[in-house]
């Protein structure tokens, strides 16, 4: 397992000279920000991250995300040269050595919440998805900008597209877009070295009349049937998932662990109910999930990948402009996760490698 840590690039407050302070810290997750959706990622643009990633003493282990256009996932007309912009990009990533390339399936909204400042018990504040505060509400009929909403299209263009999938794609439809776009993709992304890792859908059903579909066990098993290869894995973000109580994420991890399946590891905990939910502190106590279940599997499986917290609480005055992307509260969970780690290697027999070669620089 290997530690890692979302990184915004430049622009990102939270600086990598922070993130290698991190006690085990050993990879960065980041991505090319100024391409637009849709265009190819130059080479020189995924060297240039890299080497500055690695010269503050860390390695890129997983890009997250390449976008996947709209108009790929409404299979329009102009996909299939959209599909081999998107094949380049890959083809690019794997060339800068770069392993796994993370993405999601979600039609127009990325994740969305209801409250980016929502109070907890212990007096900090996180992201929470609350179903009265969007009980009747029409992103097409009301004025609405909810948080982690696309701001790159205009309300008009947001409409169309809302409207173009309520009245011509189904849920099935869309399972027929993403089948396209893997069988399109794989054999590039195999040929090229790069594990595909999909993002589940955040919350993990359907909103606002659009369709979801990567969101629980059984669709899971249907994405990995699509395509059958190491390559064509998931990103097991336990807390999307665990944002519907009826899934049971242990039972989903183990099964994408049997099936080798698992290229990317998201951790955040939450707590779910027909409410909706709310993100939590990562400790499994403060949540729904069993924590250290989900360690003590990547264990038993001898999983090798990338693993990172989650979102983080606003805790400590952190200022950070990305809802749940502070320092701190990460920073906690990477540390918490670190310690569950070697606490579960050390009962398996096995010593954990956290990347630290030498202890001081030596003396004067
Ligand atoms: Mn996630």
């Amino acid at each position: 397992m290997k530690m890692s840590f979302r990184w915004y690039g430049k622009k990102d407050p939270v600086s990598l000279a922070d993130i290698k302070a991190i006690p085990g810290m050993q990879g960065i997750v980041t991505a090319v920000y100024d391409v637009p959706v849709g265009q190819v990622w130059p080479l020189e643009k995924i060297v240039e991250l890299k080497k500055m990633v690695e010269d503050a003493g860390l390695e890129i282990t997983v890009i997250e995300s390449i976008p996947v256009h709209e108009d790929i996932k409404q299979g329009k007309p102009n996909r299939d040269e959209l599909i081999e912009h998107y094949k380049t990009s890959i083809k690019h990533v794997g060339l800068a050595g770069i392993p796994v390339v993370c993405y999601n399936f979600m039609p127009v909204f990325d994740w969305t919440r209801s409250d980016l400042h929502h109070p907890l018990p212990d007096g900090s504040t996180s992201l929470a998805f609350l179903k009265e505060d969007l009980a009747g509400v029409d992103p097409v009929a009301d004025d609405l900008n909810l948080p982690g909403w696309d701001s790159s299209y205009s309300k008009d263009e947001m409409k169309a597209i809302i409207e173009n999938y309520r009245q011509h794609i189904s849920e099935e439809d869309l399972w027929d877009n993403l089948a396209y776009f893997i069988r399109a993709i794989m054999p590039t992304a195999e040929a090229a070295g790069v594990k595909m890792a999909i993002h589940p859908d955040d919350p993990p059903y359907g909103i606002f009349g659009l369709p979801r579909i990567i969101t629980g066990q059984r669709a899971v098993e249907r994405f990995l049937d699509l395509y059958d290869s190491p390559t064509n894995g998931i990103t097991m973000c336990v807390g999307s998932y665990a944002s519907d109580p009826t899934n049971d994420v242990l039972a989903m991890t183990e099964y994408a662990l049997k099936r080798h399946r698992i290229n990317f590891m998201h951790t955040r905990n939450v707590t779910a109910g027909d409410w909706g939910f709310q993100e939590t502190a990562h400790l499994s106590q403060a949540g729904d999930i069993d924590m250290n279940g989900i360690v003590k599997l990547l264990v038993e499986y001898d999983w090798q990948g990338a693993l990172r917290p989650d979102h983080g609480r606003r805790i400590w005055g952190d200022q950070t402009k990305t809802p749940g992307y502070g320092l701190y509260d990460r920073a906690l969970g990477a540390t918490y996760f670190n310690g569950l780690y070697e606490a579960n290697m050390r009962a398996a027999g096995k010593v954990p490698d956290f990347g630290i070669q030498e202890k001081t620089v030596g003396q004067k």
